[in-house]
């Protein structure tokens, strides 16, 4: 196994049960790697394609000896397995999983684009990141994800929800 790096994932699901959607699309990530790190939900008010349901986001750390492609692949099966329709580009999902960083690699390639290219504009996953990873560097901005966040101009609504018990 290649030297395992750390990635952040941001997690969203907007359609059925949203929190139970998370927490099975998390346990199966068990198949990339490890679970180091999971924030808060968080309910989030929809961006880019406003016209669908409210999402609940999140972000995992995952330590994984796969390789990006790899590690995007089993992401995208998940989504899969779990129903994903994408019958409208940034529409409604039950689960979508997107690779924000991946150590500090930066990469570009047709779908695939790592630190995930408009990271830096979204409150609903600044917010849960910078929760579980406040010091982490943006390789190609150079700012921690506490120094994004705060950068940030207000408007996305990001409620984090009161811890399960
Ligand atoms: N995902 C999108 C587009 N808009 N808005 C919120 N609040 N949360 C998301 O996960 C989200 C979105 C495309 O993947
Ligand atoms: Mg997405
Ligand atoms: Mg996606």
């Amino acid at each position: 196994m290649p030297m395992p790096e750390l990635a952040y994932l941001s997690l969203g699901s907007n359609l059925g049960d949203r929190a139970a959607n998370l927490r099975l699309a998390i346990e199966r990530l068990a198949e990339a790697g490890e679970v180091k790190a999971v924030s808060s939900l968080y309910e989030t008010e929809p961006v880019e394609f406003r016209a669908q349901p409210w999402f609940l986001n999140c972000v995992v750390a995952l330590e994984t000896g796969k390789q990006p492609r790899e590690l995007l692949k089993i992401a995208l099966a998940i989504e899969e397995a779990m129903g994903r329709q994408r019958s409208r580009e940034k529409g409604s999902r039950t689960v979508d999983i997107d690779i924000l960083l991946f150590g500090s690699l930066v990469m570009d390639e047709p779908g695939l684009r790592i630190p995930h290219p408009v990271m830096q504009q979204r409150r609903f996953v600044l917010e849960p990141l910078v929760e579980i990873a406040a010091e982490v560097r943006h390789p190609v901005l150079k700012k921690t994800a506490r120094e994004l966040l705060a950068s940030l101009p207000g408007g996305q609504s990001v409620q984090q929800l009161a811890p399960k018990a």
